[in-house]
């Protein structure tokens, strides 16, 4: 079980650092690639067109800017890539996020909101789990999890405003 993860600079690792956690709480593995879409095509190509047979399962592509990377990531895989648009111009990542969402027909990439890296972590491990019952079963518990802190916020709130 292991998610590759690539970015366009390493000035994109500061937004990606929830992604790298994330996967780390459900114990997949990783590994993490600075490769661009348009200073190191080559590199891009070698790293991706190797990912399945190296293992991988998924591919999490951030990239700011005109963020080609992950579009050109999945033309080179038949692996799932999932896109996260980084916020790293004066356009606040709407740029990044109307490169990658737009994807002509053909080859998607399943984009996540700007700077959205733990649901690009969330969303690879839900991809594993589809075929894994444990991790299923982390999932199910993640949520569970998430469920009770919110009831114990709302009760908070509801004790404060009563009182
Ligand atoms: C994109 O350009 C990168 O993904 C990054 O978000 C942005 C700026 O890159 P640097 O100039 O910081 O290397 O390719």
């Amino acid at each position: 079980m292991k998610v590759a993860i690539i970015m366009g600079s390493d000035s994109d690792l500061p937004v990606m650092e929830p992604a790298i956690k994330t996967l780390a709480e459900f114990g997949i593995g990783y590994e993490v690639v600075v490769a661009s879409a348009h200073r190191t095509p080559d590199k891009v190509h070698n790293f991706v067109a190797n990912a399945a047979e190296q293992g991988f399962s998924a591919i999490i592509a951030a990239a700011g800017a005109a963020a080609h990377l992950p579009g050109v990531v999945a033309s080179f895989t038949l692996l799932p890539v999932i896109g996260v648009p980084v916020n790293s111009t004066s356009l606040g990542g709407l740029d990044a996020l109307l490169s990658i969402v737009q994807m002509p027909s053909g080859i998607p990439v399943a984009t996540m909101a700007i700077n959205g890296a733990k649901n690009a972590a969330i969303f690879a491990v839900q991809i594993i789990a589809a075929s894994n019952p444990e991790l299923a079963k982390k999932l199910s518990s993640y949520r569970q999890k998430m469920a009770a802190e919110v009831e114990a916020k709302a009760a908070k709130v509801e004790a404060k405003l009563k009182g």
